[in-house]
């Protein structure tokens, strides 16, 4: 039998603090996370810090992005006191189990990961590749896993990872006897995968190069505004949802639709101009990031108490991950410590 959650849903999902935080990684996730996931079920919500060290890093950076991203978690919504938020490298758990995640793992399942693919193909460019970039996925298996996580609410671009972890839960179960819980994805409705405003093909994502397509939840709202208006859409006279041919216009139709909780195709034709559209769009941008901002300015005057934060955070995720760690050592033949 797998160990069981107490009979709670249990959830776990994670930011990485590989750059600012983004409108995308909001809608995405965090905001869900906070309204509906902390609510309904057991959560865990961590800033996957090892994470980052997977491509070029600078030390200073990743220390002052990891504690933003943790005060952006908090600013949010996530309330510690119904919910756990703490730092991935503060639990070795999730390194103790990686470890055997690689185990478990082929070389050929790491390679067809999309997002090994594309970056992989940037850095070897600029010189290398990361070994830890191709095992990322087996860290992330470990993430979830050690804490019998029932669901993981991610955006789209995490969907093919999840399914890598499920098979890895299923292949140990099978091996070595029940010890994982076989975990689900949970997506939002809208806005699953929020497109760059400038190149409506490509993800949202916070290590972009350009950055005029990404808004960022710390943006000041002149900025949101400037990005907003000058988002790509098409040279089509009316304005229609169709992601497959017209991604720009598609894409900001489902922004307002996350932010105003419409319906992408309906709000289409509430329109006849672009530019009615994109200055609602912003307009709907500004007040969703404006509750977050403001309390993240509150909360980073405070550094201490979200270190406290995180420090009960973690004590609490090791407690939880620690029995189920331990019992995976055992089950694939390795002495107990003590
Ligand atoms: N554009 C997006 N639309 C919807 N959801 C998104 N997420 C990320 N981008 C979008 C979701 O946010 C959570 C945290 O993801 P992450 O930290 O992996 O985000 P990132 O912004 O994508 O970061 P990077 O460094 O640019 O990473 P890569 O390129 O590796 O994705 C996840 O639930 C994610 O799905």
């Amino acid at each position: 039998m797998a160990m069981t959650t107490g009979g709670r849903t249990r959830i776990f999902s994670g930011v990485q603090p590989t750059g600012h935080l983004t409108l995308g990684n909001y809608l995405g996730a965090v905001r869900r996370w906070a309204e509906e996931d902390q609510h309904r079920a057991d959560a865990l919500f961590c800033v996957v810090n090892l994470h980052a060290l997977t491509v070029e890093h600078d030390p200073a950076r990743v220390r002052r992005l990891s504690r933003q991203a943790a005060t952006l978690l908090l600013a949010s919504g996530l309330d510690p006191e119904v919910c756990t938020v703490f730092m991935q490298s503060q639990v070795d758990e999730h390194l103790r189990l990686s470890y055997l995640m690689e185990c478990t793992a082929s070389d050929g399942e790491m390679r067809r990961m999309i997002q090994y693919k594309e970056k992989a193909a940037a850095q070897r460019a600029k010189g290398g590749v990361r070994l830890s970039l191709l095992t990322y996925p087996a860290l992330m298996a470990a993430d979830i896993l050690a804490y019998g996580t029932h669901e993981v609410p991610v955006g789209e671009d995490q969907r093919q990872h999840v399914e890598l972890t499920r098979d890895l839960a299923v292949r140990f179960n099978q091996r070595y006897g029940a010890t994982f819980v076989v975990p689900r994805t949970t997506l939002p409705a809208v806005a699953a995968r929020v497109m760059d405003l400038q190149e409506p093909t490509s993800k949202m994502g916070k290590s972009r190069a350009r950055t005029a397509g990404v808004v960022y939840l710390l943006d000041e709202p002149e900025v949101v505004r400037k990005k907003v208006l000058r988002a790509v859409t098409d040279a089509e006279p009316e304005v229609a949802y169709d992601p497959e041919q017209r991604p720009g216009v598609a894409n900001l139709l489902n922004v307002l639709a996350a932010c105003t909780g419409g319906d992408p195709r309906r709000l289409a034709e509430g329109y006849d101009s672009y530019g009615a559209l994109k200055k609602d769009v912003a307009e709907a941008v500004v007040e969703t990031l404006r509750p977050v901002r403001e309390r993240h300015a509150e909360l980073a005057a405070d550094p201490a108490s979200v270190d406290a934060v995180l420090r009960r955070g973690a004590e609490r995720a090791r407690a939880l991950a620690r029995p189920r760690v331990d019992a995976a050592f055992e089950a694939v033949g390795l002495l107990p410590a003590g």
